[in-house]
């Protein structure tokens, strides 16, 4: 068994002599994934190597000042991709499924980096680089950097503050710890700009958006004793673009803590999207009905019908927080 510091210089050799990386995350892709991914991919071509970030989703827009005016070095995935990868970077991802279709572009014999912080990943690397006291994946990328003497830059460190932010809510949520704040103070020093990211990231929604947002929590269900608010969208017919500012919105309902998004992304297909405050343990409930995520923030899958959702998954989580708060 190699210890942490042997993992860590065993990847930041790999970093060195490999080069054409493929950098990938889980599909879906939120703030830490996109900044731990983007903050990768310009250390590595800092130092003059190639590298491609490919993701089974397209990509999320209000990150694009993370790449400047350059060529999106950021690919939504297609079954024209031919090019199959031998060196794979895989962030901020549990499992090895939730990279989905991008799975098709790694050669069988690949050398797979797995940088997590997930406490469900599965070590599926053949490098694993897994600290699940790392409030994101961003951190874990940074100090690998850091540690291996990348040169840092403004570049880097707006994109792993970002993914930082991202995974803490602009440094409010629980688990915003002593190191996620050292870390932000360290990715200061190379010039990143707190407020101007939060800005970015948090407090930017077009008027569109944010009327349907707001349609959206305007029909929030709240269960009083059970502390569930729950809304739902019809993301096959009427898509939002971010999740994130509905649980945002449903996460400071007073009466609640526990939110949930459900959304219809095809027939009887349904993606859930979970937040809790405190010791509510959404992963947990996650976990049982084959998803995953974090403590207070995780996500689910579910086919079948809308009824069934309800009665089952719905039911299930009601009677579990009934229990928790009772
Ligand atoms: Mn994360």
């Amino acid at each position: 068994m190699m210890n942490k510091i042997q993992i860590v210089a065993g990847i930041g050799e790999i970093l060195r002599k490999e080069d054409d990386f493929l950098i990938t995350s889980h599909f879906a892709p939120d703030g830490d994934n996109i900044g731990s991914c983007a903050g990768m991919y310009h250390a590595l071509t800092s130092i003059g190597k190639k590298a491609v970030i490919v993701n089974e989703d397209g990509f999320v827009e209000r990150f694009r000042y993370l790449f400047g005016k350059a060529d999106l070095p950021f690919v939504k995935y297609s079954e024209k991709l031919k090019k199959k990868f031998g060196n794979v970077i895989i962030l901020d991802t549990a499992t090895f499924e939730r990279i989905g279709k991008v799975k098709e572009l790694i050669k069988k014999d690949a050398c797979i980096i797995n940088i997590d912080h997930h406490p469900a990943n599965t070590n599926f690397g053949t490098v694993n680089l897994v600290d699940e006291q790392a409030a994101s994946a961003a951190q874990i990328v940074f100090s690998l950097l850091e540690k291996n003497n990348f040169p840092m830059d403004k570049k880097i460190s707006n994109a792993l503050l970002s993914g930082l932010l991202s995974d803490t809510g602009g440094l409010r949520f629980a688990n915003t710890d002593k190191r996620a704040l050292k870390d932000s103070l360290r990715m200061l020093k190379y010039g990143s700009d707190i407020a101007e990211l939060n800005d970015r990231i948090f407090m930017r929604l077009s008027y569109d958006e944010t009327v349907k947002v707001n349609r959206i929590v305007s029909e929030t269900q709240l269960f009083r004793k059970e502390k569930i608010a729950i809304t739902y969208n019809d993301q096959q017919n009427d898509p939002l673009i971010e999740n994130e500012p509905v649980l945002m919105a449903l996460s400071s309902i007073e009466e609640a803590e526990i939110a949930v998004f459900i959304r219809k992304t095809d027939k009887d297909r349904y993606k859930l999207s979970l937040r809790s405050k405190g010791g509510f343990d959404v992963n947990k409930f996650s976990s049982k009905w084959g998803g995953g995520g974090h403590r207070n923030a995780s996500g689910i899958r579910f086919e079948g019908t809308y009824e069934k959702l309800l009665k089952d998954l719905i039911g299930d989580l009601k009677r579990t927080a009934l229990e928790y708060y009772a």
